[in-house]
């Protein structure tokens, strides 16, 4: 069982060649510094594109050493989007990072019918926690891509999720659909469909993991606040994923847990040709390293 971020380390089979991941607009300090890190622990080999003078000098200012790594001049952000992205569709890259640009302007490269990473499949954000507080590690899905999603997109978001689980050799994820509330009232949609995908899970319509919902916050993460509200659940207090309705619900949730209760992260996206990098500018370093991480494992 995953207890620790750096437990994703153990997942790094030594006879699997480097991931090749490429930082699109590369004079972001704390992008730069993981990937730099990264590279040094030999989880991936770098291509750093943008900006030569800017990533240089943000190199200088914060002491980290690219010298020897590869870079890929190019001054405009959304060309330097291209390239990247690019690289990675031509398969001469694994891996892509956000650096220094905006989410929505990478999403669209990413997105992009001629040059982009689809597959035919959804693309969804997927944020693995390490709570303090928490027995093992927790992830939360969709709390930066898909704004809000109906049923056939959660089904979309669900399977990325469970597939990446399994990869990180989390067998048989325990689902939690979050709502306000643990019954199913049909003013609240999100209820609604998560009484849906529970009913799809037990017809083997959506597989490979143990789906439970409606559930409320509390009963999803504590069997002792389950036991209190009479709830019966393999899932209530012991899940493994959690899927909220919407990204606001998703991100305040992420923010929460990472302000407030000292949390430790690591994001990708996935259903693209290759998993992304896609932390938020306030993520520390250590969770862009987190997130290289991640990426490389399932990569
Ligand atoms: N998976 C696969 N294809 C998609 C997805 C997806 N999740 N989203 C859109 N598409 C396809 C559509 O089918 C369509 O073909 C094309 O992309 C454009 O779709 P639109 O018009 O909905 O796309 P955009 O460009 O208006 O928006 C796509 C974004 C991903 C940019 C948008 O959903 C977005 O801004 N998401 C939130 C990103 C964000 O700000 N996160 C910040 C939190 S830190």
């Amino acid at each position: 069982m995953l207890k620790k971020l750096s437990d994703l380390n153990k997942l790094l089979k030594a006879d699997m060649p480097t991931k090749r991941l490429v930082l699109a607009v590369a004079d972001d300090p704390h992008s730069l510094g993981a990937v730099i890190a990264a590279q040094e622990k030999n989880i991936i080999e770098a291509v750093l594109v943008g900006d030569q003078n800017k990533i240089e000098k943000v190199a200088y200012e914060h002491e980290i050493t690219i010298k020897g790594t590869q870079i890929i001049h190019e001054p405009d952000k959304l060309k330097g989007i291209r390239l990247s992205v690019s690289l990675v569709h031509n398969k001469q890259a694994d891996i892509l990072m956000k650096g220094n640009v905006k989410t929505p302007d990478l999403l669209r490269g990413v997105l992009n019918k001629d040059w982009g990473l689809r597959t035919g499949k959804l693309l969804s954000h997927f944020a693995l926690f390490e709570v303090p507080t928490y027995h093992k590690l927790i992830a939360i899905t969709d709390v930066a891509m898909n704004i809000s999603p109906g049923l056939n997109e959660k089904i979309g978001i669900l399977e990325n999720s469970v597939y990446y689980m399994h990869r990180l050799q989390i067998a048989n994820p325990k689902v939690a659909v979050l709502g306000a509330i643990e019954v199913v009232d049909e003013k609240m949609s999100a209820t609604l469909d998560a009484a849906l995908l529970s009913k799809m899970n037990q017809r083997d319509q959506i597989t490979g993991c143990i789906i439970d919902g409606p559930l409320a916050f509390d009963n999803a993460v504590s069997s002792e606040s389950a036991k209190h509200k009479g709830i019966k659940s393999d899932v209530a207090g012991d899940c493994d994923l959690l899927l909220v309705p919407d990204i606001e619900v998703g991100n305040v949730l992420y923010k929460s847990l990472v302000f407030f209760s000292n949390a430790k992260v690591a994001s990708v996206v996935l259903g693209a040709i290759a998993p992304i990098v896609l932390t938020s500018r306030s993520d520390s370093e250590e969770a862009k390293f987190n997130s290289i991480l991640l990426a490389a494992v399932g990569a």
